[in-house]
């Protein structure tokens, strides 16, 4: 590891082990990972914040993610919500978010915060019209087939029937997943096809957990 310990103090890393599932050699990898990513004239503390354009742009896990967006903006502790600039901090968070390590009921809280778009605590007809079309970037459902991918994801989640999905609701959901501790990665044809299928708790975890 050599140089690269000496980046952090004792106490730092220390803190970053409580905040996350990581151990401190795998901080200090985020860390070599998050110098990779950053341009060269970029700070190398941990509180300056990389604009989100210019994150995503770089850091080629998440390029490709149709959902790479909302994920910073869920990961960003900027004061602007708008903003979604990520800091060293942030993508430590999001990498824990994404490791192996996490509890699966962690990573469906965060998955919850992705897919609620608009932010309001609860998953409804917006925010899966949302999640329907950053998924599919061409039309390839028509309003009729969008209308029954909505209440069929509703059919299987929504418990009490008020239209919205609780995070419990959407806990309960994801729970009955036979994947739910064995989340297999699928491309995105596969995912594609899923939505054909419906299969409301299997097309989210397996959405979520496709591209990292
Ligand atoms: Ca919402
Ligand atoms: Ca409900």
């Amino acid at each position: 590891m050599g140089g690269w310990q000496s980046v952090f103090t004792v106490e730092e890393l220390e803190e970053y082990e409580a905040l996350t599932c990581f151990k401190s050699r795998e901080i200090i990898r985020c860390y070599q990972k998050w110098c990779g990513i950053i341009p060269n004239d970029f700070p190398k503390d941990f509180i300056t914040r990389l604009d989100k354009k210019i994150f995503i742009e770089r850091f080629v896990e998440i390029a490709c993610n149709p959902f790479a967006d909302r994920i910073c903006h869920v990961f960003s502790s900027s004061e602007d919500t708008e903003d979604g600039s990520i800091n060293f901090e942030d993508f430590l968070n999001m990498m824990s978010a994404f490791s192996e390590k996490i509890d699966p009921e962690a990573k469906l809280g965060y998955a919850f915060k992705i897919y609620d778009f608009n932010q309001d605590g609860v998953i409804d007809e917006e925010d899966i019209i949302q999640m329907i079309h950053t998924v599919c970037d061409v039309d390839i459902l028509d309003e009729e087939e969008v209308q029954l991918l909505i209440v069929n994801i509703l059919k299987e989640a929504d418990l009490d029937g008020d239209g919205k999905i609780t995070y419990n609701e959407f806990f309960n959901a994801m729970r009955k997943s036979p994947d739910f501790y064995n989340i297999p990665p699928v491309s995105e044809t596969e995912i594609i096809a899923y939505i054909g299928v419906s299969k409301t708790d299997e097309f989210i975890l397996n959405y979520w957990s496709a591209r990292h």
